[in-house]
C-alpha cells in the first residue's frame, strides 16, 4: 500500500511508502486524498499523524513525472484538502523532507521533526519554483530573508535550524512516531499555515541585499530570480492570489530548456555507476593511506577523514609531514567551524601520520597524490608493492598521465585504479575512476562505492590522456589560443564565455591554476610527437616568462589588487604570434567565439565517446558540469550540442 491509515488510540497513523524516497507520486497523492476523506468521516478519530516509511520523509514531487502531462489529484488540492481539514494533522518528519515534500509538511496543521532531519525547498535546483504553496506558506513560518534564502538559494536547513526559524514546533526526543501521536493527541484543533499573516523581513534592507546578491550570482539561471520574485509575491499579495501566480510559474518553467537541462543531469548523475557490469562484492575499505600532503593529498585525506575512514598520511620527511598535517588540520578545523563536523575529535582520533611507509601495512587502500611525474609515480607504486597487502587496492590521483604504465610496476596490476579527484579534493564532488586493462571487477566495485561513501559523483573512464574532463579541456583550450591567432583577445574569449554562463573564461581559469602544469604537459606530448597541426607558442612564451597567473602576479592577464588587467604585453606576444602564422591582425566577431569553442569542446567529446573513453553521452555531460564549469543549466555539452542541433 503507498499510503495506509493505522489507529493509535483516537489518532490515525496515514503512513507513505513509495521507496527509494516516497516522492509525491500520483498514487502517493491519490491515496492521500482517500485518507483525508476516511478520517474526517471515522467517528473513532480526532486527529492524525502523516508519516513515512523508509530512509525518509517525502523528498519532493517525483521528478520522473515532470516530462508527462500532470495526472490529477494535484499536489497543491491535496495539501489544500489537509490544511482544510477539520482534525488536526501532525507531520512526522524524518531524513530530509524537500521541495514537495516540504510543502505537504507546511499543509499540516503541526511539525514534529527527527533530530538529524533536513528540510529545504531545493526546486531551482532543478530550475523550477516550487508549486504547491511553498512561496506561500513558508513566509508565513519564518522569517522572509530565511524564506527567501531557502526558496531561491534552494538549500535545506537542519531540524535545530528549522525549530529556532518557526518552521516546526517540537524536535523528538525519543521515538519519532510515538511523539507524533502524544503531541496530536493535545490538539483540539487544525491551525492553518495559509491563516497565519506573513512573519516578514527583521531587516527589509538586508532581505534587499540578499535578493540583489541572488539575482547576480544566478549567472543566468532563470529559476533563481522566478524564485525571488515568487516569494516577494508571497510576501505582498492575499495568499490564494500568490498561490495561483507560484502555480503558472511552476508550470511555465517545468516545461523550460533549463528545467530539462537540470533533470537531464540530476538523472545522468545518478546514472554513471547504475552499470550492473561491476556489481562485484566491494572490498572492505576502512582504512586509508594517502601518499603526499600537498594540496590533493591534504584533500583527499580530508574528505576519507570527513566520511569516517581511518587516514594514514605519508610524507617523505618530517617537515613535508609537518606541512602536510597542518593543511588536513586546516581543513577539519574550517569544516567543523561550519558545523560541518559535530564531532572535530572523533574525526582526529582517525588520523594519522608517518614518513615510513612501513606504517601501511594494514591499509585497504592507499592512493598516492605525489608530484605529477609518471616515474616519481611508478616509484611510489613500486614501493607501495613492497609493504602492503597483496589484497589492498592502490590507486593514483594522476590528472593525465598513463595509469597502465603506473600499474604496470606492481606484481599484481590488478589491484591498481586512478581516483581523479578535483581540488578541493574535500568539496568538489566530481571523481573520475579511471580503469587500466588489467583492474579486477571487484577493485572497479570499490572504487564505486567508495565515491558513493565520499558523497562523490563518480564517472568511469579509460586510460588515455587527460580522461574525460582534462582531454575535453585541452582541446577547447587550443581551439581559444587559435581564437587568438585569429584576431580574439583573451578578454573577449573569457566575457564570451562567462557570458554563456561559465563561472570564468579558459584564460582567466588557466591564470587561476594550471599554467604550469598544461605547459609541462604540452612539453611532454611535443616530445611524444603527440601534437599535429600549427603549434602556437603564446602560453609557452608567458610559462618562459615565468608568467604562471596568479600565483606570479601576471599569466594571460597582469594581476594586483585591483583584480586582473588586460596586459598589453601579452598582447604583443599575440601580435607577434599572429605574424608567425601569417595572420593579418583582424577584429574578430564575439558572436563567434562560444561556436568555436563549444564546437571544440564537443568533437573532442565525441572522439572521447567513439574511442570507448567515456561509456555515455550523459556521463560527458555530468563530467563537465562538475569538474570544469559548464553552466548546469544547459545539462552539459552533449545536450546543449543536442539541442542546437534541434
Ligand atoms: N523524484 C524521483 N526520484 C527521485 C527523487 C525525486 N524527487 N529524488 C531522488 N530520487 C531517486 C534518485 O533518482 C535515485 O534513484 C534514488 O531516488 C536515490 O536518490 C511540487 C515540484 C532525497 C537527498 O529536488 O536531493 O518537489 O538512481 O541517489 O544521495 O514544489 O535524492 O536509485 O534509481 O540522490 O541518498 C524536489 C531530489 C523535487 C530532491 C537523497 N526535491 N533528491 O539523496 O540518494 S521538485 C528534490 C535529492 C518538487 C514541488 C516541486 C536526493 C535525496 P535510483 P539519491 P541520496
Amino acid at each position: 500500500m503507498t499510503v495506509s491509515i493505522a489507529k493509535q488510540g483516537r489518532v490515525a497513523v496515514v503512513t507513505i511508502d513509495n521507496p527509494p524516497v516516497n516522492a509525491s507520486s500520483q498514487a502517493v497523492r491519490a491515496g492521500l486524498l482517500e485518507a483525508v476523506a476516511a478520517t474526517e468521516v471515522a467517528p473513532d478519530i480526532d486527529a492524525v499523524v502523516l508519516a513515512c516509511a523508509g530512509r525518509t520523509f517525502v523528498a519532493g514531487a517525483d521528478v520522473r513525472e515532470f516530462d508527462l502531462p500532470p495526472v490529477e489529484p494535484h499536489l497543491p488540492d491535496v495539501i489544500a484538502a489537509i490544511e482544510a481539514a477539520s482534525k488536526p494533522w501532525v507531520a512526522a518528519i524524518h531524513g530530509t523532507a524537500l521541495g514537495g515534500g516540504l510543502e505537504l509538511a507546511m499543509g499540516c496543521h503541526v511539525r514534529i521533526a527527527d533530530p538529524k532531519a533536513r528540510m529545504g525547498l531545493p526546486e531551482v535546483t532543478l530550475g523550477l519554483v516550487p508549486g504547491a504553496g511553498g512561496t506561500v506558506r513558508l513566509p508565513r513560518l519564518v522569517e522572509a530573508e530565511l524564506a527567501l534564502t531557502m526558496i531561491a538559494g534552494g538549500k535545506p536547513i537542519s531540524a535545530k535550524a528549522a525549530l529556532e526559524a518557526g518552521l516546526i514546533d517540537a524536535i523528538a526526543t525519543g521515538n519519532l512516531l510515538g511523539e507524533a501521536v502524544a503531541l496530536a493527541n493535545t490538539l483540539d484543533a487544525p491551525r492553518r499555515t495559509l491563516e497565519n499573516a506573513v512573519v516578514g523581513a527583521t531587516n527589509p534592507d538586508a532581505f534587499d541585499k540578499t535578493a540583489s546578491g541572488l539575482r547576480r550570482k544566478a549567472r543566468g539561471q532563470v529559476s533563481i530570480g522566478a524564485a525571488i520574485d515568487a516569494v516577494e509575491r508571497g510576501l505582498r499579495l492575499p495568499a490564494q492570489k500568490a498561490l495561483a501566480e507560484e502555480r503558472a510559474t511552476f508550470l511555465a518553467l517545468k516545461s523550460s530548456d533549463q528545467a530539462r537541462a537540470l533533470r537531464h543531469i540530476f538523472f545522468a548523475e545518478r546514472a554513471t555507476l547504475a552499470d550492473p557490469s561491476f556489481k562485484q562484492t566491494p572490498r572492505p575499505v576502512t582504512r586509508i593511506g594517502v601518499i603526499g600532503g600537498g594540496t590533493m593529498g591534504a584533500g583527499i585525506a580530508s574528505a576519507c577523514l570527513m566520511r569516517g575512514f581511518h587516514v594514514t598520511l605519508i610524507e617523505r620527511d618530517d617537515t613535508s609531514l609537518a606541512a602536510g598535517t597542518n593543511r588536513v588540520c586546516g581543513t577539519l578545523d574550517s569544516s567543523a567551524k561550519r558545523g560541518l563536523l559535530p564531532d572535530l575529535d572523533a574525526v582526529i582520533a582517525r588520523f594519522e601520520t608517518a614518513t615510513d611507509y612501513a606504517a601501511l601495512a594494514d591499509a585497504d587502500l592507499v592512493i598516492e597524490a605525489v608530484f605529477e611525474d609518471l616515474e616519481v609515480k611508478k616509484q611510489v607504486f613500486a614501493q607501495l608493492d613492497a609493504v602492503t597487502r597483496p589484497d589492498a587496492i592502490l590507486a593514483t590521483n594522476t590528472s593525465y598521465l598513463d595509469v597502465n604504465a603506473i600499474a604496470g610496476v606492481l606484481s599484481d596490476p590488478s589491484r591498481a585504479i586512478g581516483l581523479h579527484f578535483f581540488s578541493p579534493a574535500h568539496i568538489m564532488k566530481l571523481l573520475e575512476i579511471v580503469l587500466p586493462d588489467a583492474v579486477a571487477e571487484d577493485v572497479i566495485a570499490t572504487a564505486a562505492k567508495l565515491s558513493k561513501s565520499l558523497g562523490k559523483i563518480g564517472v568511469l573512464s579509460g586510460v588515455c590522456d587527460g580522461f574525460i574532463g582534462n582531454r575535453i579541456m585541452s582541446a577547447y583550450r587550443a581551439e581559444a589560443d587559435r581564437l587568438l591567432i585569429d584576431g580574439a583577445t583573451p578578454e573577449q574569449v573569457d566575457a564570451a564565455m562567462r557570458d554563456y554562463g561559465f563561472p570564468m573564461g579558459v584564460f582567466e581559469m588557466q591564470d587561476l591554476a594550471g599554467l604550469d602544469i598544461a605547459w609541462a604537459m604540452r612539453k611532454r606530448r611535443l616530445a611524444e610527437g603527440k601534437i599535429s597541426g600549427p603549434y602556437i607558442r603564446i602560453a609557452d612564451r608567458l610559462c618562459e616568462m615565468g608568467r604562471f597567473g596568479q600565483k606570479t602576479g601576471a599569466g594571460w592577464y597582469d594581476h594586483s589588487d585591483k583584480g586582473a588587467q588586460p596586459s598589453e604585453l601579452v598582447m604583443s606576444i599575440i601580435a607577434e604570434e599572429r605574424q608567425v602564422m601569417g595572420k593579418a591582425d583582424p577584429s574578430f566577431p564575439t558572436e563567434h567565439v562560444m561556436p568555436r569553442i563549444l564546437g571544440a569542446m564537443t568533437r573532442e567529446a565525441e572522439a572521447v565517446l567513439a574511442e570507448g573513453i567515456a561509456r555515455s553521452a550523459n556521463d560527458i555531460d555530468v563530467v563537465m558540469v562538475n569538474g570544469y564549469g559548464f553552466p548546469r543549466w544547459k545539462g552539459g555539452p552533449m545536450l546543449a550540442s543536442r539541442a542546437a542541433a534541434d
